[in-house]
Formats: structure tokens, C-alpha cells, sequence
């Protein structure tokens, strides 16, 4: 079946037009996609926050144990070379892990500038108005905008040693592909000597890792849904959202778990004109969430212009904080 441009686009589109010329890109595509990165609204922000409380639901757990039994361990694999840097965070979200390391680094007495980088201003103003309570004398430069932008943009200013982080897994929303072109792309940014900081999900029993992407409390699904629902709101579109059902599935062989939106019949969706046909059965592939092994890591930093300086673990071996130098 064939999408239809009915021609008349809508002011919703208008005015939302990269998010409209996405999904519709992405929609027209065989098989199906949506962008992973537009889960994130007001609605879908808090059922993630509901997912990262969630029993099933491990990596943030994992890692928070990483930042709160080893902050010194890291602060020591980062400030071998005894030298002023800047702590640049990749979507800090609410810092609630970072802050053990800021914590630790100043208990130490280093001389850092934390800048956190998020695409949106409302993070970095919150951030600057609770940090500084939290860690007087902390020297914050937070800066809203697309990571590689902010970050060639900071470039410009003198040489200062940089550590990079970027937490949370999030790498694991790429694909390995998508993963190592990032990778290279950040190195090309740092100077020999400069690090990073990334979360990677580990292989681990593929039941957990399933069972973390298609939670008992149905949060998961839920969070998917509200992208269909996020388009209804934001593009004048009319998914049915009763008509879709939550899928995901969990390789262990690529160690790649996929999220879908199943169509449950045939269906034709009006996005501000734009007539899109599902059939039924049919689906749409929402999110990849990305497993690595401890070698696969390790290859992707050398891959990349790294070698892996440390690599800090929790208790079950779950999920892993490398710290990765620039070669
Ligand atoms: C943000 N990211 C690392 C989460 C993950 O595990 O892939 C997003 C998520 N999707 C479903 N549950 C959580």
C-alpha cells in the first residue's frame, strides 16, 4: 500500500516541522520506523522516570551503584595527569549520578569546569539553579543545544583538557553502526589525552534483559503508545491508539533488543494530512536498545581512536562505566 499526500498541511506541522518531516520520512520508510528520540515529551519524560523505579527495569540502578560505591575510583582514573579539565556531560538529565562524581572531585580538591550539554534549555537552567547549593564553589558553563554544536562551539575556546561523558546507556539507543560513527565523531573533537566517560548495558541473561523492556506494570508499553499519542497531540494526527499493541524482542545472538508498534488491523492514519496505511499485523520499529560484551567495548574504543583506561562494574556485572583516553 501507498501513503497519500492529501495536500493540505496543517498548521500543526508547520510549526512542529522537523518532528512532522521525521515521522512521515520515517513512516514511509519499508519496514516502518519512528525516531526513538521522540519518546521524550512532558508525558513520555515521566513514564520513563516510572520505568527507571520499575523492578524490571535495571540499567539506571546499575549505574547509580557504579557513581555511588565508586566515585572515588573514577575521580582517580580521571585526574591521573594532575591537570586543570573540563567535565563536559552529554544530556545530564537531573545529574542525579553525575553528582556523586562532582561530589567526589571536589572532596578531592581537583580543578575542574563542569559544563553539561542538553538540547534542552529547561535542564541546563534547573541544573544551574540547584548545583551550585549542592557543590559551592563548583565552576558550571551549562550549555543547551545540539551535543556536536555545543561542543565545536566550546571548541574554539583555549585547549583545556577535556573528559566527556555521556551516561545513562544512551549510546545503547544507537545501533553498533550508528554507535562507533558517534564514537568517531567525539574523538574528532578531543585532543590526545582527553577522555570519556560512556555507560554500556552488558550481555547478560537474555530473559532479564526482555523482561527489562516488557515490564510486569506495562510502563514500557505505555511509554512506546505515547508516541503514537504524541503524534496525535503534536501533529493533528488520528491514531487509534486502542489499534496498536507494544512488542519487543531481545536477540541474543546480536545482543540487540528492538521495540515495535504493532498495527492490530488494517488501518489508514491521518498525520496533518498526510495518509498513511498500516496493515494489519504490520510493524513499526521504535527503538533498538543495544547489549555489548566487556571485548566488544574494548574493540570499539580502539576502533575508534581510544583505549579503554578502566572499567567500572556493578556488583552483578550488569552494566559498565568505561573510561576511555584518547590516543
Ligand atoms: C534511555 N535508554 C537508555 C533507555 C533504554 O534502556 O534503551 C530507554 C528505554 N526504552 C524503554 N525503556 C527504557
Amino acid at each position: 500500500m501507498i501513503s497519500i499526500d492529501t495536500g493540505e498541511c496543517r498548521p500543526s506541522a508547520k510549526k512542529n516541522k522537523d518532528f512532522y518531516l521525521d515521522v512521515i520520512q520515517s513512516l514511509k520508510e519499508t519496514p516502518k520506523k519512528l525516531p526513538s528520540k521522540y519518546f521524550y515529551d512532558k508525558e513520555g519524560d515521566s513514564l520513563f522516570e516510572a520505568i527507571m523505579d520499575s523492578p524490571d527495569y535495571y540499567l539506571s540502578r546499575c549505574e547509580m551503584e557504579i557513581f555511588t560505591r565508586q566515585a572515588k575510583q573514577i575521580v582517580d582514573s580521571i585526574t591521573a595527569q594532575n591537570l586543570n579539565f573540563e567535565l563536559i556531560e552529554l544530556g545530564p538529565g537531573n545529574c542525579a549520578k553525575s553528582i556523586h562524581l562532582l561530589h567526589a572531585l571536589a572532596a578531592a580538591d581537583v580543578s575542574f569546569n563542569y559544563i553539561p550539554i542538553d538540547i534542552s534549555e529547561n535542564v541546563i537552567s534547573r541544573l544551574q539553579l540547584f548545583l551550585p547549593d549542592k557543590i559551592p564553589n563548583l565552576q558550571f558553563n551549562g550549555l543547551a543545544g545540539d551535543y556536536f554544536n555545543a561542543l565545536s562551539i566550546h571548541n574554539l575556546l583555549p585547549a583545556t583538557r577535556k573528559v566527556v561523558m555521556c551516561l545513562g546507556g544512551n549510546i545503547g539507543n544507537m545501533t553498533i553502526e550508528e554507535s562507533n560513527a558517534f564514537c568517531k565523531k567525539l574523538r574528532s573533537y578531543l585532543q590526545p589525552g582527553d577522555q570519556c566517560i560512556i555507560g554500556f548495558d552488558l550481555v547478560k541473561h537474555p530473559a532479564i534483559i526482555k523482561r527489562a523492556y516488557d515490564d510486569r506494570d506495562g510502563l514500557t508499553r505505555k511509554f512506546n503508545l505515547n508516541l503514537l499519542a504524541r503524534i496525535n497531540r503534536e501533529l493533528d494526527a488520528d491514531f487509534r491508539i486502542g489499534q496498536f499493541d507494544h512488542y519487543c524482542s531481545y536477540d541474543p545472538l546480536t545482543g540487540s533488543a528492538k521495540s515495535y508498534l504493532v498495527s492490530l488491523s488494517d488501518i489508514a492514519v491521518n498525520i496533518s494530512g498526510t495518509i498513511i496505511p498500516f496493515e494489519k499485523d504490520e510493524c513499526i520499529w521504535t527503538e533498538i536498545s543495544q547489549k555489548y560484551s566487556k571485548d566488544q567495548i574494548r574493540e570499539m574504543a580502539v576502533n575508534n581512536g581510544f583505549v579503554q583506561a578502566a572499567a567500572f562494574l556493578d556488583s552483578r556485572s550488569w552494566f559498565m562505566d568505561a573510561v576511555w583516553t584518547a590516543v
